[in-house]
């Protein structure tokens, strides 16, 4: 099994954090030079990480492939409730993506445009949400919507992307987990 990927994709990185202890090759790709968009075009047409080879199966979009892995080793499928806060999780991330190619693109994020306005509005609200749901517990045990969370977390603060840290719920999961296994050794930085 193969997983195309980068060091610094959230979106990856929560796979690496699932699949830790398992048998599977991960292939680092630089997305944004010649090879590897080459190779980008080859495993996933939309030209994003992740990617997944099993055999002749090949599977794109992380949700996706953790779907397949999930089924692959018996795992118990995820909740409604888990869908929907993976779907919270991803719009977040989305956004956020989008706004840091904005920035690599020189385009300055903070302008009063209804873009910008619309990514910043919903990454706070979808925030708040998720503050909410650790405060409640939700996110009690280091399973995948956990995982996702915290790659969420972690990479808004390796890249900067949002005031993030006056959400104090979010802050003592993001201190609680940071000796999961797998942490550490995917850390991007
Ligand atoms: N829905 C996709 C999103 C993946 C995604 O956005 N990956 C980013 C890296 S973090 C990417 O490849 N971006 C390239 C681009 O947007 O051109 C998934 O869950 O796999």
């Amino acid at each position: 099994m193969q997983l195309f990927g980068s060091t610094t994709s959230p979106f990856v990185r929560r796979l690496r954090l699932y699949l830790n202890d398992r048998q599977y090759e991960f292939i680092n790709l630089d997305i944004f030079s010649a090879e590897g968009r080459a190779i980008l075009t080859k495993n996933n047409p939309a030209l994003k990480v992740p990617a997944l080879v099993d055999g002749d199966q090949c599977i794109y979009d992380s949700r996706v492939i953790y779907r397949y892995l999930a089924e692959k080793f018996n795992d118990p499928k995820l909740t409604w409730s888990q869908e929907n806060l993976l779907t919270l999780i991803d719009a977040a991330n989305d956004s956020l993506v989008s706004i840091l190619i904005c920035m690599r693109s020189d385009l300055d994020v903070n302008q009063d445009k209804l873009f910008f306005n619309l990514q910043h509005e919903r990454v706070s609200n979808i925030l708040t949400v998720l503050d909410k749901e650790v405060a409640d517990g939700v996110f009690n045990q280091w399973n995948y919507p956990a995982i996702c969370l915290f790659c969420l977390l972690d990479w808004v603060e390796f890249r900067q992307l949002h005031q993030w840290k006056t959400y104090t719920h979010l802050v003592g999961f993001y201190q609680r987990v940071q000796n999961m296994e797998g942490v550490e050794s995917t850390d991007p930085r």
